[in-house]
């Protein structure tokens, strides 16, 4: 199977593997699992943040930010498609009960004079703005880059009203590889983060918010109550490790398999790429076939390829380490075949 459902699916390397099996470990609850002291710390210089905390998923890590930042019946602001308010199965609401107000951005950029009009004045009926997130690289714009301008000009706007800034960067990485800067040239422009090691990277499991020491410590009691208070976690630390340290240079090579793949399907009748394809996502609109995106990636499973639906008529490829360019070829060539039979 050519897996190219998403970059969670990758699998840990054979160093990884090694360095889980070897992992020095301790009770981190009780602070003293020496891998994850070392991966927080390693973390925290990274992002240039003060410290950092470990924590199972992108979505713990989320909610963790959003219940640390906000108080029940605040109010966030965050992008329209983002995935805290998409894919979290109403985590915001259900564990910090802050309600959500949209904003609707363009590839994932909110406009940060929406972001002003949007935060809330003093007055007894309304809300307080409690948290603004931003989300970069935009999953659902098809990985599409946030510029680091534009969280600049949101960050001031913030900054001008006394409200953080928390920044789901479950894919930041692929975002300084793709505008071929420093993460640090993003996340100074925010008061936290959160960034995923088991995507792109290729951890097994775990992802890092960072933020100031006393962000941190308020987010790490959080994380226990959650249930996410760990011990011996230098066994997952370890691979975490490798990922952050080691990983990062090689995203470029997933972003250049997606362009190859989105270029190679441009000429097709029937579907259409319709994301810029910044880093490892491709948008397929297929609403030019005699199916729907349901059949369109049961099709493609028959001739042994997998992708996810994205909408109706939508469909989302992604590319990652367990992927290389023969199977991208092949990937093209069972496109080829679908579309054939099914244009309209
Ligand atoms: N995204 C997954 C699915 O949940 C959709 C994927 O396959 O892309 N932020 C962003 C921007 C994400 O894309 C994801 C995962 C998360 C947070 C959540 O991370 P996990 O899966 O570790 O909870």
């Amino acid at each position: 199977m050519i897996d190219l459902r998403s970059d969670t699916i990758t699998k840990p390397t054979e160093e990884m593997r090694k360095a889980a099996y070897e992992a020095q470990v301790g009770d981190d609850v009780y602070g003293e699992d020496p891998t994850v002291n070392l991966l927080e710390e390693k973390a925290a210089e990274i992002l240039g943040k003060e410290a950092a905390l470990f924590v199972t998923s992108g979505t713990q890590g989320n909610q963790i930010a959003v219940l640390t930042h906000c108080r029940p019946g605040n109010e966030i602001l965050l992008e329209a498609e983002s995935h805290i308010f998409y894919y979290e199965s109403g985590a915001v609401a259900a564990l910090a009960g802050v309600q959500t107000r949209t904003i609707q951005g363009v590839n994932g950029v909110m406009n940060p004079l929406h972001i002003e009009a949007a935060i809330r004045g003093e007055d007894q009926h309304f809300p307080e703005t409690g948290l603004i997130c931003i989300e970069n690289t935009h999953n659902r714009a098809g990985g599409a880059v946030v510029p680091s301008s534009n969280m600049k000009e949101i960050y001031e706007v913030a900054q001008r009203y006394s409200v953080p800034v928390h920044v789901d960067g479950a894919r930041l990485f692929n975002a300084a590889a793709s505008a071929d800067c420093s993460i640090k040239d993003f996340t100074q422009h925010c008061d936290t983060v959160q960034i995923c090691l088991s995507k792109g990277l290729g951890a097994p499991v775990g992802s890092i918010i960072a933020g100031s020491e006393e962000f941190i410590n308020k987010a790490r009691k959080w994380r226990k109550r959650l249930g996410g208070g760990l011990r011996q976690v230098g066994i997952i630390a370890a691979p975490a490790l490798i990922a952050l340290t080691k990983m990062r240079e090689r995203l470029v090579e997933d972003h250049v398999n997606a362009r190859f793949l989105a270029e190679s399907l441009i000429n097709y009748g029937g579907l259409e790429v319709v994301n810029s394809v910044d880093t490892n996502i491709v948008v397929l609109d297929i609403s030019g076939l005699k199916m729907n995106a349901t059949e369109f990636v049961e099709a493609l499973k028959v001739e042994g390829v997998l992708g996810v639906t994205f909408g109706p008529t939508l469909v989302r490829l992604t590319t990652h380490y367990d992927v290389n360019r023969k199977d991208i070829e092949k990937a093209v060539s069972v496109i080829g075949g679908i579309v054939k039979g099914k244009r309209h």
